[in-house]
């Protein structure tokens, strides 16, 4: 078992008067500041009854408050579950439930969703703190840990399989402390640097930036939803030198900017969470914004593989190759296309009790992504295909299995059948075909109605088709990829 003194008590001893935290309303904080307002979130945690290895479920947009919640956990060595703030109640509950979770932390605006959830998880007795009620005259907490085990879980994040029911990710302070070092390892670590955080931090892509606010002791800059205009204001005004985005959101950056350029001290666009479109690729060079793709996932708690700043241009449309501490293999000749594995410090011990799905994922430490690609002669990697049917629509993951069994289970409906479409504004939406009981009068309306009762706003089906029957194969199985030839009547 290895420890390291607690990272953010121990920048308050280190850094104490430095910036720790800027938020887009002008505010900031010192990482002295942050440490003992953490400290008093964690006394009224405690006192309301939060304690070591408790499951904490955390529902809220990129407030401060979140960040320090989300310390305050930690300083009491509770788990925290990332809870994404689009789900609906219903689909909120499936993971409240599964993760064991006895408190929900929440924010006013979600405070009624959040507590939709709980009920809708029979949990009544479980306890929902928001932040405005919290009370910080509290004397600190006799034990706040003063030191970070590594292998211990710190956070679980739900992500979908092909099965269509969620797993959740187990990450310990182990894999976050390896990823955030590996980070800088490859983009190097500067003293004027500044990380702009417009990722919500419930998915890894954003929480992995405050970690590295308080492993390296560098500022970010905290929004609370993103803006394109109020990104590029920042980079512009506010000496951010390096921001995390997904590609629609670096579409909405270079769309604003217009004729505009970016000032020299940005120095890393770091673009991941699904494919990049090459014309991206070249319009973000055109207007020299420097982008870095990366590839990695909820499971190796963010970047695995990154292209670095001196290939970037040579090798551009790729992924890079594996961080420095990671390995990456093709499950196929070198040049061919296969299933990408990772290995290292950074990939998750595995989901919250499905050993069967841990099982299946991972061996000897290497991590069957499901993603496909291949490696160039030297050795960088190029994603061709997402793992198995996986839609990915503005950075948000869709599983069709997901989709389907809401839909089937709408009275009227007698099976479903979902794909994922091109979309020129979110990359891909989700496309659904259904096949209707003989007397059923269901229309188009009903079933979106229906769909946005029981499913994320960027989950719902984009279009509906009636069809008269899915394909399948000989086995029966939907063959997923050849609905698309079902879209008869389109808008035309
Ligand atoms: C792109 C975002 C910001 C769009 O949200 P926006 O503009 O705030 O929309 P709203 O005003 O909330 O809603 C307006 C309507 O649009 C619908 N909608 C919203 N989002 C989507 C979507 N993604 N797809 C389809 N529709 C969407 C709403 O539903 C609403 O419509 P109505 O009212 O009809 O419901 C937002 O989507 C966003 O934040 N996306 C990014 C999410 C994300 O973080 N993805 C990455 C996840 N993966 C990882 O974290 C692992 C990879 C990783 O770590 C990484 C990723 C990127 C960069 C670096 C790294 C790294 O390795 O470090
Ligand atoms: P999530 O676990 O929600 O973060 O989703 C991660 C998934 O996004 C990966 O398994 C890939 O399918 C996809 N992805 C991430 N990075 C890239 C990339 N650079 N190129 C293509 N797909 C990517
Ligand atoms: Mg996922
Ligand atoms: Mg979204
Ligand atoms: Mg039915």
């Amino acid at each position: 078992e290895s420890n390291l003194p607690h990272w953010l008590q121990k920048q308050a001893e280190l850094n104490p008067h430095e910036k720790a935290i800027e938020t887009d309303d002008g505010s900031s904080l010192s990482f002295l500041e942050l440490h003992e307002r953490s400290k008093q979130y964690a006394a009224y945690f405690e006192e309301n009854g939060i304690q070591r290895g408790d499951h904490v479920a955390v529902l809220s947009s990129n407030r401060l408050e979140m960040v320090l919640a989300i310390h305050a956990l930690s300083y009491l060595g509770a788990v925290v579950v990332l809870l994404n703030t689009r789900l609906t109640p219903e689909e909120l509950a499936f993971q409240i439930k599964d993760a064991e979770v006895s408190c929900l932390i929440t924010e006013e605006n979600f405070y009624s969703k959040g507590e939709a959830a709980i009920r809708n998880a029979g949990l009544a007795a479980c306890p929902i703190v928001q932040y405005h009620l919290i009370q910080t005259n509290r004397s600190s907490p006799d034990a706040i840990r003063k030191e970070i085990t590594l292998d211990e879980v710190f956070t679980i994040i739900y992500t979908s399989g092909t099965t269509g029911s969620p797993k959740g990710v187990q990450l310990t302070y182990g894999n976050h402390w390896a990823s955030a070092i590996s980070s800088a390892l490859n983009l190097g670590l500067s003293q004027s640097d500044k990380w702009l955080i417009c990722l919500p931090m419930f998915h890894v892509g954003g929480f992995s930036a405050l970690i590295k606010n308080v492993v390296y002791g560098m500022p970010v800059f905290l929004m609370e939803r993103f803006d394109e205009h109020m990104v590029n204001h920042a980079i512009k005004n506010s000496g951010v030198t390096i921001v995390s985005v997904v590609s629609i959101m670096l579409q909405r950056l270079i769309e604003n900017l217009r004729d505009e350029r970016l000032p020299a001290h940005f120095r890393c666009m770091l673009l991941g969470g699904g494919p990049a479109p090459k014309p991206l690729l070249e319009n973000a060079k055109d207007k020299a914004i420097p982008v870095f793709q990366t590839y990695g996932m909820t499971e190796t708690a963010s970047q695995i593989v990154t292209l670095s700043p001196k290939d970037a241009l040579r090798k551009l449309g790729s992924a890079g190759r594996a961080l420095s501490t990671a390995w990456l293999v093709i499950d196929a000749p070198r040049g061919e296309i296969g299933e990408i594995k990772v290995k290292g410090p950074m990939v998750t011990k595995g989901y919250y009790k499905r050993d069967e799905s841990t099982t299946e994922a991972l061996s000897d430490g290497w991590l069957a992504t499901g993603d496909l690609g291949y490696q160039d002669e030297e050795g960088f990697l190029y994603v061709v295909d997402r793992r198995k049917d996986l839609i990915i629509s503005g950075g948000e993951n869709i599983y069709p299995a997901e989709i389907e069994s809401v839909l089937s289970g709408m009275k009227g409906i007698m099976e479903a059948g979902v794909t994922g479409i091109e979309d020129q504004r979110w990359g891909q939406v989700p496309a659904a075909f259904v096949v209707t009981q003989k007397e059923s009068v269901l229309n188009e309306t009903d079933v979106l109605r229906y769909c946005r009762d029981h499913l994320a706003g960027y989950k719902c089906p984009k279009e509906i088709h009636f069809v008269e029957k899915l394909p399948r194969n000989a086995s029966n199985k939907l063959l997923r990829r050849e609905l698309p030839a079902f879209r008869k009547d389109v808008g035309n």
